[in-house]
């Protein structure tokens, strides 16, 4: 097959650009088992298994094949996942537990489409996280509100949301079983686009899913009454094709969602701002005389959920950056690590 055959092929599950020169077969990776992995080459989905550099086990997790990544296969029998394509996006969270480490939740996306259900799931906290998680991966955030039909008095909820929410940030309420309501998402789905699906068990994402395929591909279970709990029906996170062109990973609802200690949470900029204009620069923001922050919170200018979110998020951030630096001081033999903060740094290893 000619070049441009292959490119136009590719184009269709999301790559972008040339190829890689070295001759090797490109594929997408769609999911991963435990018996290995399925990789798309744009005309047929086959099994896969990673070359023996992946299973070191040394190796940084997050330099293995993860779902979203375009690979180098090398054929044979089964075929091998030769390389990592250096990649645009990455969206990562650090790994519930004791030991430090990080975890890809999706690569190569465009968008990060959080879902949150307008029932007792709905938590500006929860989503706060995730925007702070997404803001240096490369791909952009769009919050989604489901169980639009089950809660039409959710206007108060949304004037909140959007006022908590930087400017710009959009935010959808829909029903996530009505195509015509799923349709507004057509613009974050183009041919070409790909977008990754998170949230809590039972906010409704392999429901959107389906409506999106039209089809019941994805299984879906009910929430529990009282809390809106959903039951992990979704067990794997998984890469589809959909009608409109665009890639869709669907995700199993995370339990906890660590910071990775990378994070520069710009979504709280203006506090960071009003809290450099306290009388004290070193300011506890308690009781003391001059405090810009009390003196918000009190005017109500300042929210107080907002700001107890964005304390503990910080304390999370800089408890988390000084694990992962142990981490990597370690690794360097006792060298001070000479890194960047943010995402740049992540990217060098690329
Ligand atoms: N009425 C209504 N029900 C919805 C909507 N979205 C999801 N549901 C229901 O919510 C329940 C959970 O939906 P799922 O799609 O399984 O949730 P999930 O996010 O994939 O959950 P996990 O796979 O466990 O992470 C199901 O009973 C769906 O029918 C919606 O917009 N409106
Ligand atoms: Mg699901
Ligand atoms: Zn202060």
């Amino acid at each position: 097959m000619s070049d441009a055959a292959t490119i136009e092929r590719l184009r269709h599950i999301g790559w972008r650009g040339e190829l890689p020169s070295g001759g090797r077969r490109v594929a997408r990776v769609v999911a991963q088992h435990r018996a290995g992995y399925e990789l798309h080459d744009g005309q047929a989905l086959f099994g896969a298994q990673p070359a023996g550099h992946f299973l070191r086990r040394a190796l940084d997790p997050a330099e293995r094949p993860a779902v979203g990544d375009f690979v180098e296969v090398e054929d044979g029998r089964p075929p091998h996942i030769a390389a990592v394509l250096p990649r645009r996006s990455v969206l990562s969270r650090a790994a519930a537990g004791e030991r430090y480490e990080r975890q890809l939740i999706a690569t190569n996306i465009d968008y990060v489409l959080v879902l949150t259900g307008l029932d007792n799931d709905f938590s500006p906290a929860r989503i706060e996280r995730y925007l702070s998680l997404i803001e240096d991966s490369g791909a952009r955030p769009v919050v989604l509100l489901s169980k639009l039909d089950l809660h039409a008095d959710a206007d108060v909820r949304l004037a909140s949301l959007r006022e908590r929410l930087p400017e710009g940030t959009p935010v959808h309420p829909i029903n996530g079983k009505d195509p015509a309501s799923a349709a507004l998402l057509a613009r974050y789905l183009q041919p070409g686009d790909s977008a990754v699906l998170v949230g809590s068990s039972g906010a409704g994402k392999s429901t959107l899913t389906n409506t999106l395929l039209g089809s019941e591909r994805m299984a879906t279970g009910e929430v529990r009454a009282h809390d809106s709990r959903g039951r992990h029906t979704t067990t794997h996170r998984a890469l589809l094709m959909l009608p409109s062109g665009g890639c869709l990973i669907d995700t199993p609802g995370m339990r906890e969602l660590k910071l990775t200690g990378e994070e520069n949470l710009d979504l709280f900029a203006d506090i960071e701002m009003l809290a450099e204009t306290c009388r004290f620069a070193d300011c506890g923001h308690g009781s003391e005389p001059g405090c810009a922050v009390q003196l918000a919170l009190d005017s109500g200018e300042l929210a107080a959920e907002r700001w107890r979110n964005y304390l503990k998020l910080r304390d999370e951030r800089e408890e988390q950056a000084a694990t992962l630096e142990a981490r990597l001081r370690r690794q360097r033999g006792g060298r001070p690590a000479e890194r960047p903060h943010g995402h740049r740094g992540r990217r060098e290893r690329e």
